[in-house]
């Protein structure tokens, strides 16, 4: 039996993580019995981030690579209906979500005084209470560093605010009013877009990003259509 671990209920999201919601989806997609685990601690994970998925005795760390796994264990069920030119396109649109506005997420969450305890309460509850206010700021400090190595963390609100506006309005633009990316059934790269949306749209109470996300309808309908499909939700329905 395959066993996803996936980080812990937080903000209102019964999966908190994109990465997580993703590998989520494809698992149920392709139809695999799984067990879902929860894990509030990253550390614990063999490259110290969620998820992991543990397969004949294999801990198998990174969504991407729980996808190529998969891909083989189903002799290329995830990409069967792709075409070379839909996979390049997938790949890029994966990047943009994943190495730039999950980013930007991390930033409305972490890096937000005002947001910052719910990212306390939701993260690091597990801690005991008299260390947990040094714990929490010992791992936020670690999260402005990574920021700023990225360069996103380099810009102020309104600039970071600008970024978030032109990669909404790109997957706006991208995803269709109806169906999917690539026709209608939805693809791993659906499940990327719309786990990285459910993390913006759903979280509660609303990060700037969240509120910035709002105006995007075509977008907001997309990420519903898609956990509509798949029957897996970011949040606590
Ligand atoms: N490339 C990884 C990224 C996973 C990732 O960044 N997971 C986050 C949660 S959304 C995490 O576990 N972060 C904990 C940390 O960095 O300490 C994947 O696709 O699985």
């Amino acid at each position: 039996m395959l066993e996803l671990v996936v980080l812990s209920p937080a903000f209102g999201m019964r999966n908190v993580s994109p990465y997580c919601v993703k590998a989520e989806m494809l698992l149920k997609s392709l139809d695999l019995p799984f067990k879902l685990t929860e894990e509030a601690d990253p550390r614990k994970a063999p490259k110290g981030k969620m998820p992991y998925l543990i397969a004949d005795g294999e801990k198998i760390a990174d969504s991407e690579l729980i996808t190529e796994y998969l891909n083989k264990l189903t002799d290329g069920q995830v990409y069967k209906n792709l075409t070379p030119n839909q996979s390049a396109q997938g790949l890029a649109i994966s990047r943009l979500c994943e190495d730039h506005l999950y980013w930007l997420m991390v930033a409305s969450r972490w890096l937000d005084d005002a947001w910052w305890p719910n990212v306390v309460e939701g993260f690091f509850h597990i801690a005991p209470k008299l260390l947990r206010g040094l714990i929490a700021n010992g791992a936020r400090k670690q999260v402005r560093q990574t920021l700023a190595l990225h360069g996103l963390g380099k810009h102020n609100l309104d600039e970071q605010k600008g970024f978030a506006q032109r990669d909404l309005q790109a997957l706006e633009d991208l995803v269709p009013s109806s169906g999917f990316l690539f026709g209608d059934t939805p693809t791993i790269y659906d499940f990327t877009v719309a786990g990285l949306m459910t993390g913006i749209y759903d979280n509660q109470p609303a990060t700037w990003l969240t509120t910035l996300a709002q105006p995007y309808q075509r977008l907001h309908n997309y990420t519903e259509r898609v956990q509509e499909k798949t029957g897996v939700y970011g949040r606590i329905i």
